[in-house]
């Protein structure tokens, strides 16, 4: 990778906050997965420029037409399907991994790549290490009973039916949290504590412009923690961080983390 003199100052300033932090929250968005070729939502290559978010990603959306919000989902599935973790999710993980690390993840991705990258570093994958706080692209919620069911295959929202839980055949819909949802408590609930005990929260690949996600990374630092941001673009939180590092996840994020205890 080619390095500017500021970039280098800025990749030594983060890898020196990594190498000190005892307590880590790592905030990761659709950024980290774009090497990975799963699309992110805003900027120019973004979902958003092709598809507007009030016709898919809301309750009201669904309820209007479940069929079309279905077909958006079951397409989607379709693209990440062969995605699999690059080298920023993969060196998340073993950082994760080693011994006396204390890093934990929140995720606003529902792409499970961090999952798939924490089981091939031989990582616990928990809701003591990763939290996806958005829900996850491939499991399901019963719109009557709540029954949860997960599967990697395409939903039957193309043929004659909508999708039907397995337990009382009620239509099932994506479990991801849509625009004017709250996001399960008990989940953020504990992002946020995860926010407040970390002395660093690494913020990788989101816009920060989404909340109540976005404003963990000012939790940690209220409390003398620092932020530490990676992102090609500036972003809300670039003028308040500690360190704020210009580049691509997969470049960068196994640059500036521990490969050691
Ligand atoms: C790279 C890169 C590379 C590119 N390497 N980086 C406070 C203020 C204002 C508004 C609100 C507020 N609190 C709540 C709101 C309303 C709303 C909101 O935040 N709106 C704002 C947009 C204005 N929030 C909500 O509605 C939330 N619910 C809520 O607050 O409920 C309250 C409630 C309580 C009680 C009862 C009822 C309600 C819910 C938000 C749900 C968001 N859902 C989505 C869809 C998920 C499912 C799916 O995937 O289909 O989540 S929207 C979408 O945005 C998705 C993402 O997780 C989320 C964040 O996006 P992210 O990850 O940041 O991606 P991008 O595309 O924005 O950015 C990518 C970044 O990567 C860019 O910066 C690039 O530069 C960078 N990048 N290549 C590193 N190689
Ligand atoms: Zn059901």
């Amino acid at each position: 990778m080619t390095v500017r003199p500021d970039e280098a100052a800025d990749i030594a300033l983060a890898r020196e906050i990594l190498a000190d932090a005892r307590v880590v929250l790592v905030l990761t968005g659709a950024g980290i997965s774009a090497e990975s070729g799963v699309p992110t939502f805003r900027g120019p290559e973004g979902l958003w420029r092709s598809f507007r978010p009030e016709d898919l990603a809301t309750p009201e959306a669904f309820e209007r037409d479940p069929r079309l919000v279905w077909e958006w989902y079951h397409w989607r599935r379709q693209r990440v399907a062969p995605c699999v973790p690059n080298a920023a999710h993969g060196a998340l993980a073993r950082w994760q991994a080693l011994p006396h690390s204390d890093v934990r993840i929140a995720t606003q991705n529902v792409d499970g790549l961090h999952s798939l990258a924490l089981e091939a570093a031989g990582a616990s994958v928990d809701a003591g290490t990763l939290l996806e706080v958005h829900g996850a692209l491939y499991r399901s919620r019963c719109t009557a009973c709540s029954n949860r069911s997960e599967s990697r295959d395409a939903p039957d929202a193309t043929g004659a039916g909508l999708p039907e839980c397995p337990v009382c055949g009620g239509l099932l819909r994506p479990d991801v949290v849509w625009f004017g949802e709250a996001l399960d408590p008990a989940v953020i609930g504990r992002a946020f504590e995860w926010a407040a005990v970390a002395d660093t929260c690494l913020v990788v690949g989101t816009s920060a412009l989404v909340h109540p996600a976005a404003s963990l990374p000012a939790v940690t630092r209220e409390r003398g923690g620092h932020v530490v941001e990676v992102n090609p673009e500036r972003t809300p939180l670039t003028s308040w961080a500690t360190a704020s590092v210009r580049g691509r996840a997969a470049e960068i994020v196994p640059a500036i983390v521990p490969r050691d205890g």
